[in-house]
């Protein structure tokens, strides 16, 4: 099989053989050139029209011609070429080889498939060119013995079956693209309703700073007039624990005076028992005085159902425990809730107490809740600890915080600007691409393209990751590469390239940098790597974003002839 590259193939518009070659012209004609042959008596050579030559000297196998388009049918004039180095040529009137030859090439009609130029060195050369004369007329002097059959019908088949499958490929990847490109709208879109949107909260944020600020000012100043007051400290809190000490005390006084009665009472009890007691020993039992011996009866039983100390129920201890002022050590320790607690303590603490994603929301709420609620004597103004009311810090936290607010939007904004300016390609389409990767594997490496951003190359021995270059700029390079039988190559024509620099430094040389080749597929897909020179390198990749152009099944674009 030889090499497709030097032929050329016919442009579409003579695709399907809608010019083919008439019969009566001589072997090898091409459809554009019948004209200069259509004269049975004389032919001049097209490139020389002052030689005239008799008609039997065409394909007579001797270049006449100095343009060789005397023998459009054979390989006589194989040997001009304007590439080849000049050499002297006998009887030419430019004296070389070095002639710009009038024929394009031996043509094959290659009816049921495609018209094409054959180099004229393969003409009756003795083997079968298929690929570029399907019809075998390139050998029919059977040079050697070799015979031809034409092939266009299956040859012709199979190229329209590939030509469909590729059309409806391109069909696919268009649309794609087309996919992409709505997507890339909707983005810019988005970016563009972004920044509305934060110049519109710009705006009110700027007003609630002016606001703010005056407000600020006016806590200050009056503030600084007011006499702070002992009492109230605490709010309803504070209150509840003034009456509870109060209540606790009176409680305890009370408990005392009802201990001191007690023991007054025992101490009457121990005397009558006493008396008793003696009584009882003392009486007279020879005295039959009925009342006296029941009386001393009863005590009798009386005592003797009083057996042993009878302890208290409530241990003196504990009596005494209770009885203690209450303090750090013992009791209630009233100043911590006198110091700590205030019922304005749980709102200003209560954010301490939320999910850090809401708390620089509620911050703000919050502040200008406690603003209110101080201001409207629901809530105890404490002081902070360096003396400020809690007034004036909640005013400059609330002024502060909006100036934060401010500022972290403002770089937003300038953020959603320079992403609007940023040039994304045609059609803006790798804005698409954002955040998105695509890598292969080739070798000792796995190289990965992150589109908008950088270059990787990851080694797969754990040697950790290489910055192979950071996104710069979008330009556009000619490509003149052979088509590749699978179609993952870059061809020719003008290509994207995506230029990345600055990448990690090379030993003992400058960063790497890379370029991205883009040519038209149906799937993102790296297709190759390469480093043509140390730490410089190219990776070839196919891509919807790149299907700019249409083609039209079997035909080519006249930068790729
Ligand atoms: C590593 C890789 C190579 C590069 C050399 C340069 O091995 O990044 O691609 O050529 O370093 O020293």
């Amino acid at each position: 099989m030889r090499r497709v590259g030097v032929f050329v193939l016919l442009l579409g518009t003579l695709a399907h053989g809608s010019l083919a070659a008439s019969k009566s012209l001589p072997r090898g004609v091409g459809p554009e050139f019948s004209a200069f042959y259509e004269s049975k008596a004389t032919f001049k050579c097209i490139g020389n029209p002052s030689i005239a030559l008799k008609s039997s000297q065409i394909n007579d196998n001797s270049c006449d011609c100095p343009d060789g388009s005397d023998e459009p049918g054979t390989a006589a004039c194989a040997h001009l070429d304007p590439l080849s180095p000049e050499q002297p040529l006998l009887g030419s009137p430019t004296g070389t080889t070095n002639t710009t030859r009038a024929l394009p090439g031996f043509w094959c009609a290659n009816d049921g498939h495609i018209g094409s130029y054959t180099p004229f060195m393969y003409v009756d050369d003795g083997v079968c060119d298929y690929e570029l004369c399907c019809d075998g007329s390139d050998e029919s002097a059977h040079a050697g013995g070799v015979v031809c059959e034409n092939r266009c019908g299956s040859i012709g088949k199979e190229w329209r079956r590939l030509e469909e499958d590729r059309r409806q490929s391109v069909e696919r990847s268009v649309k794609r693209r087309r996919a992409l490109v709505k997507e890339a709208r909707e983005l810019r879109r988005k970016v563009e309703v972004k920044i509305t949107s934060l110049k519109g909260e710009l705006e009110s944020l700027e007003a609630k700073k002016e606001e703010l600020e005056k407000k600020f000012e006016e806590v200050q100043r009056s503030e600084r007039g007011k006499v702070v007051k002992g009492e109230g400290r605490g709010g309803k809190l504070g209150v509840l624990v003034g009456l509870a000490k109060l209540r606790v005390s009176e409680l305890r006084d009370t408990l005392d005076k009802v201990l001191d009665q007690r023991d007054d009472l025992q101490d009457r009890v121990e005397q009558l028992e006493g008396i008793l007691t003696k009584f009882r020993e003392e009486y007279n039992p020879n005295f039959n005085d009925e009342g006296v011996k029941a009386a001393v009866k009863s005590w009798e039983d009386y005592a003797a159902s009083a057996t042993g100390d009878k302890k208290s129920e409530l241990a003196d201890a504990d009596i005494m425990e209770v009885l203690k002022e209450d303090g750090e050590s013992s009791g209630i320790n009233w100043a911590e809730f006198e110091e700590g607690a205030s019922d304005a303590d749980v709102v200003y603490q209560l954010e301490a107490y939320l999910p850090g994603f809401v708390r620089d929301y509620i911050h703000t709420k919050i502040n200008v809740l406690r603003v209110w609620l101080i201001e409207n004597g629901v809530l105890a103004d404490n002081p902070g600890s360096d003396g400020e009311s809690r007034l004036v810090i909640a005013a400059r936290e609330a002024l502060e915080t909006a100036k934060n607010d401010i500022s972290s939007k403002t770089t937003a904004l300038e953020e959603q600007k320079g992403d609007l300016q940023k040039d994304y390609g045609p059609d803006d389409i790798f804005r698409a691409f954002k955040g998105k990767c695509v890598s292969t594997d080739v070798g000792e490496y796995e190289y990965e393209l992150c589109w908008i951003d950088k270059t990787i190359q990851k080694s797969k021995k754990g040697h950790g990751n290489t910055n192979m270059g950071n996104f710069v700029k979008i330009d556009r390079e000619l490509a003149d590469e052979e088509d590749r039988a699978d179609g993952k190559g870059l061809g020719k024509g003008q290509r994207i390239v995506l230029r990345y620099d600055n990448g990690q430094g090379c030993w003992n040389g400058p960063s790497r940098r890379t370029d991205v080749w883009l040519a038209c597929a149906e799937t993102d897909e790296v297709w190759r790597v390469s480093e043509s020179e140390k730490c410089v390198y190219k990776i070839e990749v196919g891509t919807p974003a790149a299907c700019e152009a249409v083609q039209e099944p079997g035909v080519r674009f006249k930068d790729e002839l």
